[in-house]
């Protein structure tokens, strides 16, 4: 089942192949003189997945609205034949990420079936305590796994048992926590009360995790909450992994930092002792995890991926980290937003496949600091788009994915036959 016309993505590529094999062609030769293999490259590029997440299909919003698009997704059916689309013209993108209860059905069976007629796979499962469902008995407003309340933070277990018993029939094999219990005022809760019970029920949580599951934290230091979140960097995200077991990892959102912060170096210390569960990626300038992967700091993303090919060549230990897109898209097409997030992984990976490991080694030892930054310079300055576009194509996809999107007129389409959304207020993830 294709959501995108076959006879659109070849007429499209048709016009782009020539300069392509050409554009190949020239960097091949270019990168065969620093000693690099450019198909050997490109296998690698082409076996590299990111998952999407259900609801960044979506137009997202901020504190003040949301802005409604056209042809929003009405469901999680919806959701996955835009999901679809992204892979179709990407071929990055085989998994969704799904949220419940946002996406949750009656008829699991009928999403299995779904997904896999439109060619895609179920990745984490991501459970939501941080907003009230209709009708559930406690209130999440003053926390959920850490509240000081027993029943409500029962009630918070329960729904994350839930969402592995949904993921267990979907083929999932994960589940991120992601909690939005925190202070903002000083004195609101105690530090290490309100940690002491979060441990105390993600140990209940990990109790039901299947042998063959891994179940991620993530976090994030400030949102909702402004003074304090229960877990509020990375430090803390590795107490939380270490004492829930060897089935518990991190999970890193590039977005969830202060600014600044050397993102790449936590990756590496994760990576290090064997703690890494995978990637959020997004962008961010000032705060927050909205904007698009690399939209504002290609280089930090750069500087990320460098350190997974790192650990992927030296064969890290226990190295297998999970790669998710999460991202609000408030003023673009969000599926535009991620195919062009998407490629930018992909570029990430690239570049840093192609940096010199041996010499760089050896201006780490000699002390050389500018050769040794040169080193990665020379990699990220490369423009690896040939390697990206060729790998897409051989795969079935679109050299360039938003042109042929945009050729395909899929946004009309969906606007003609899903019912415009009425703008809301306030309200964000
Ligand atoms: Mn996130």
């Amino acid at each position: 089942m294709n959501m995108i016309s076959r006879d659109v993505i070849a007429a499209e590529n048709a016009r782009r192949e020539g300069a392509l094999k050409s554009d190949y062609a020239h960097l091949g030769e270019q990168l065969a003189r620093r000693g690099i293999d450019i198909d050997a490259v490109k296998r690698k590029v082409a076996a590299y997945a990111v998952a999407v997440p259900s609801w960044g299909v979506g137009t997202g919003g901020t504190r003040f609205a949301r802005f409604p698009g056209a042809g929003e997704p009405r469901n999680i059916f919806d959701k996955l034949e835009d999901c679809a689309v992204i892979h179709e013209l990407t071929r990055a993108t085989p998994t969704v990420s799904l949220h419940i209860p946002w996406d949750k059905v009656s008829d699991l069976g009928a999403l299995k079936e779904k997904g896999a007629a439109l060619g895609l796979g179920f990745d984490a499962m991501n459970s939501n305590t941080f907003s009230d469902a209709p009708g559930q008995e406690h209130s999440y407003k003053f926390g959920s796994l850490s509240h000081a309340d027993a029943a409500t933070r029962r009630q918070a277990v329960e729904h994350n048992v839930e969402c592995i018993e949904i993921g267990r029939k979907l083929g999932s094999k994960a589940l991120t926590v992601w909690i939005g219990d925190g202070t903002n005022f000083p004195g609101q809760a105690d530090f290490t009360r309100s940690f002491e019970r979060y441990l105390e029920a993600m140990k209940a949580i990990y109790r039901h995790l299947p042998d063959d599951w891994r179940i991620f934290s993530e976090h994030k230091m400030f949102e909702p909450a402004f003074y304090s979140t229960v877990v509020q960097d990375w430090g803390t995200n590795y107490l939380i992994a270490k004492e829930l077991g060897e089935k518990a990892y991190c999970l890193v959102d590039l977005g969830h930092h202060a600014p600044n912060v050397n993102i790449e170096m936590i990756v590496a210390r994760l990576i290090q002792f064997g703690k890494l569960g995978g990637f959020h990626f997004n962008d961010s300038k000032y705060g927050d995890d909205d904007l698009d992967t690399g939209s504002i700091d290609p280089y930090r993303l750069f500087l990320v991926f460098n350190e997974l090919v790192n650990a992927e060549e030296r064969k890290a230990e226990g190295f297998a980290p999970a790669h998710m897109l999460d991202q609000s898209h408030n003023v673009t097409d969000p599926i535009e937003s991620l195919m062009r997030s998407a490629t930018e992984v992909c570029r990430a990976y690239a570049q840093g496949l192609i940096v010199d490991r041996e010499a760089l080694a050896g201006y780490q030892d000699d002390n050389d600091a500018l050769m040794a930054s040169e080193t990665l310079k020379a990699a990220f300055r490369t423009d690896v788009e040939p390697i990206l576009a060729m790998a897409r194509q051989e795969a079935g996809g679109a050299i360039d994915p938003v042109a042929a999107y945009r050729a395909a007129g899929y946004r009309t389409k969906v606007a003609n036959e899903r019912p415009a959304v009425v703008g809301g207020g306030g309200g964000i993830v």
